[in-house]
């Protein structure tokens, strides 16, 4: 029948008092049927448009929130919430807002935006507190708290669920379990795992009390982590093992992925390091499918570091990259969902004030973009110097990169002459200043009159490296300083300084912190880049290039010199019954020996030679420009070097080392790298025939 023909006395209700709603709210949220769900909320809004009734509509957009939300169509759900959240704002109906905000903090926490669904969550906590309606404000605390946790601020996720039970009110059986889940994570991460399994097991009876089994799998992935943390590993096998089966039984593919996530960790602590990668193979391609980014980004730094400790560098740079670029897609996110927020709220207000506010934000997303991107350090600040003006005023603009380990803080300073100076600076030395109350606080600073103010953060007037270089004081009058900070560490500093006295409001403030966020990120992520592509060009052992890296370099070198028609020789170079040395004092100085050998070689080359660990004591030197002559001239430097330099290898241990070489200059029937590699090969082949110690040339 017609839905208006059908509910037409319900409607009529409605038109004469909106608020008489409850009768369609059951019927759109009915959880088992979506098509009746689909028809309720689309006649609501037609309804709503036809009468001119704001509220119905905005609970519509509320109610298609939810459907959205159920069918896992989260962007969708995101958009609805926020509608009905502009049109209770309009109509100023805190109840709805409250529901919009819990829908948001929902959705947000739901997709990883933990810091956007924490902002959802505290606005409609504080709205709870103004309307005194405590019903909803304890269901915003738990998603709030959970919200936290997902964070990885536990501290402040507990404080939360404490003050849920010091609060005078009866919570739901199904609150009761989700605190109980909620408080048994924080427990296993920061707390007692035993106390997390007791935690646990009350979710569990409660659930069976209910006679329900919504929260099997989170419960025992729970489970198996306190486990892990008992290192009872067995029996958190058994658990993850239990969870897992769960999920596939009952089909439920995220909660199957989050358990394998955890399963892997354990795997790789008990050392199946290869089981943990098939797991977590599986893992990304489910979730780059299904668009679950928090497992995805949490799987690829898995991969990254287990690979890393394999010394598979070319694999962990790979999973590496993945991983910055799913960090980079969430912070994208995060800032279009920003801007989406402005557009709903600022409709209302004069379109200029809107335009320069959405200039900004535009700006700061795409200079965050661009900093996400780069990978080196020094670029990252000549980029934010170059446009930080055009978002704050600065005579001056600094950056300082903190080293936990060290305790010092390196500082990148753009001041008038616009030179990139560079100043390290340990702490002990200034604990007096600016900067270490900044990173040693984690608190920001602004100032509008430094003579005056700097007081309220240190003892005596601030040292130069705080003001422009050595200008003394009173030079900058206004001045920012705010930390970034990753996971709750600070990983530097950012500080922007002007000659005006009070050139500086909040705003700035949010916008330095904005930028601070980006380049903290990009910073943390340069570092790991730059020692992962370390560890793939360079050998460890003997700082050579790797193998990979001198083919690589050599087939280069191989396509720009035949096209020229230049010349250029390679040499293979090996060490002489280097076994007897490792049978004779050990590997340790075996391997001493090894890069003591590969620094004698390193002293006989120019830097326009390129030379690789190419096997265990075995290397490849390759001299462009250099016919055979020279080439034999160069070995043969090398292997007099060699042979005429003691080895101490340890206290009284003194050996003497010598080394055979192959060398080939390149001639037209070579037809590849390799092929040139082969011939120089084959000379030092016969150069150990030769009774060793000596230079074999074509
Ligand atoms: P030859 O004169 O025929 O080259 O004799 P050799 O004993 O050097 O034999 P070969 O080059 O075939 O074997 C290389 C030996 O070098 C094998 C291994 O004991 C040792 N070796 C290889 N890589 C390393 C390493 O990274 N560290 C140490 N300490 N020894 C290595
Ligand atoms: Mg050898």
């Amino acid at each position: 029948m017609d839905f208006q023909l059908k509910y037409a006395n319900e409607l009529n209700k409605l038109k004469e008092d909106e608020s008489n709603i409850e009768f369609f709210r059951k019927l759109a949220l009915k959880r088992d049927n979506f098509d009746i769900r689909k028809e309720t909320i689309d006649e609501l809004l037609r309804f709503s448009k036809e009468n001119n009734l704001n509220n119905v509509k905005a609970w519509a957009y509320y109610y298609l929130g939810w459907y959205n939300f159920d069918k896992s169509h989260y962007d969708k759900a995101a958009e609805c919430y926020l509608m009905s959240n502009d049109i209770f704002e309009l109509v100023n109906n805190k109840t709805g807002l409250i529901y919009a905000c819990n829908g948001l903090t929902n959705v947000y926490c739901q997709i990883g935006q933990f810091k956007l669904a924490n902002e959802w969550g505290l606005k409609g906590i504080s709205l709870c507190e103004e309307t005194e309606d405590t019903e909803a404000l304890v269901t915003l605390l738990i998603n709030t708290g959970i919200n936290y946790i997902q964070m990885k601020y536990f501290s402040k996720g507990r404080e939360i669920f404490y003050s849920l039970e010091m609060m005078d009110c009866e919570l739901t059986k199904t609150q009761q379990i989700s605190c109980n889940l909620a408080l048994a994570e924080i427990e296993i991460n920061i707390g007692e795992p035993d106390l997390a399994l007791s935690y646990i097991e009350n979710a569990l009876k409660i659930e069976d009390e209910l006679q329900i089994c919504t929260d099997i799998c989170e419960i025992y992935k729970l489970k198996g982590m306190a486990f892990v943390k008992l290192k009872l590993y067995d029996l958190a096998e058994q658990a993850f093992k239990k969870s897992y089966d769960f999920s596939i039984e009952h089909d439920y593919i995220y909660e199957k992925c989050c358990s394998m996530v955890e399963w892997s960790k354990l795997h790789i602590l008990v050392g199946r390091k290869q089981e943990a990668v098939r797991l977590l193979n599986e893992v990304t391609e489910v979730c780059s499918c299904k668009e679950l980014n928090i497992l995805l980004r949490e799987s690829y730094h898995i991969l990254y570091t287990i690979y890393k400790e394999l010394n598979m560098s070319d694999k962990a740079l790979a999973f590496l990259e993945e991983y910055i670029l799913i960090d980079d897609e969430m912070y994208d996110y995060e800032q279009n969902q920003l801007m989406a927020k402005m557009n709903f709220k600022h409709t209302k207000r004069e379109a200029d004030q809107y335009k320069s506010l959405y200039d900004k934000t535009e700006l700061l997303s795409t200079i965050g973009q661009k900093i996400i991107s780069n990978l080196n350090i020094k670029s990252i600040i000549d980029l934010i110097d170059e446009e930080i003006n055009k978002l704050i005023e600065t005579d001056y603009f600094g950056i300082a990169v903190y080293d936990r380990e060290e305790d010092r803080a390196k500082y990148y300073f753009v001041g008038e002459d616009l030179q990139l100076q560079e100043v390290v600076q340990f702490n002990e030395s200034t604990n007096n200043s600016f900067g270490s109350y900044c990173i040693k606080s984690k608190k920001d600073i602004v100032i509008g009159n430094s003579d005056k103010e700097y007081k309220k953060y240190i003892d005596n007037e601030p040292i130069e490296f705080d003001e422009a270089q050595g200008k003394g004081k009173s030079y900058m009058k206004s001045i920012i300083y705010t930390p970034m900070i990753i996971n709750d560490k600070v990983v530097g500093l950012m500080t922007v300084q002007s000659k005006e006295e009070n050139a500086y409001d909040q705003n700035d403030l949010h916008t330095l912190k904005i930028l601070a966020n980006y380049s903290a990120i990009a910073i943390e992520n340069a570092k790991s880049y730059k020692k992962v592509e370390d560890l793939a060009t360079y050998d460890n052992l003997t700082r050579f290039l790797t193998k990979f890296e001198i083919i690589r370099l050599g087939e280069i070198i191989y396509d720009k010199y035949t096209a020229n028609n230049s010349k250029f020789s390679v040499t293979m170079i090996d060490i002489d019954n280097f076994k007897t040395v490792n049978d004779t004092y050990g590997h340790v100085l075996g391997d001493r020996a090894l890069s003591m050998v590969a620094e004698t070689i390193a002293k006989c080359i120019r830097n326009t030679d390129y030379i690789g660990r190419y096997g265990g004591d075995e290397f490849l030197l390759i001299c462009p420009g250099l016919g055979e002559p020279e080439a034999v001239d160069v070995a043969e430097r090398i292997r007099s070097a060699v042979e005429n330099r003691l080895y101490n290898l340890d206290d009284g241990i003194i050996v003497s080392v010598t080394i055979s070489l192959g060398v080939h200059e390149y001639r037209k029937n070579d037809m590849s790298f390799m092929e040139v590699v082969k011939v120089a090969d084959k000379n030092l082949y016969s150069a150990k025939g030769n009774n060793r110690n000596i230079v074999i040339c074509s």
